[in-house]
């Protein structure tokens, strides 16, 4: 079979990106240290009660440093905002109690699924003050384009 020598040379190259996107991929796992969101637990979604997620919320682990446990329920964020200081270190654990639900802070790259059954963590230093719209990404019914909360991110008093 005849292939042009033209052809034959994207081919190569074609194959070549095959092996420059992999070592993209590699290089940002490995070295970048990106990680896809992974479930770091689960829990009963049909009783939240008996687990951390009993009382959603913000929490202060020390200066700097929060927790918060989100739930995502048709059509809202259980709490719909959570202020914090700028330079706040905050971790998010989240989890529905219904339906699937998708999890993204506007102007940040915290994007991941929540799934009923499972917890979702994210980790996020939040140094800019400001508003972050906290949005639904994974159609979840009637009122989905409804369901929004916000991180208040608040600048540090002056001294
Ligand atoms: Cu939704």
């Amino acid at each position: 079979m005849h292939v042009h020598r033209y052809e034959r040379a994207w081919g190569y190259f074609s194959i070549g990106l095959v092996f420059v996107f992999f070592l993209a991929i590699l290089t940002a796992a490995l070295a970048g240290g990106i990680q896809v969101p992974s479930p770091v637990g689960q829990v009963n979604p049909a009783d939240l009660s008996q687990t951390d997620f009993a009382k959603p919320g913000l929490r202060e682990l020390s200066p700097g440093h929060y927790e918060a446990y989100l739930v995502a329920q048709a059509w809202t964020w259980n709490p719909s905002e959570i202020h914090i200081p700028a330079g706040s270190e905050l971790t998010i654990y989240v989890t529905s109690g219904d339906v699937q639900h998708g999890f993204k802070v506007e102007g940040t790259n915290i994007n991941a699924m929540v799934v009923p059954g499972q917890v979702t963590k994210v980790e996020r230093t939040f140094e800019t003050p400001g508003e972050y719209l906290i949005v639904c990404h994974e159609y979840c019914g009637s009122n989905h384009h409804l369901m929004s909360g916000k991180i208040v991110v608040e600048a540090a008093a002056a001294p």
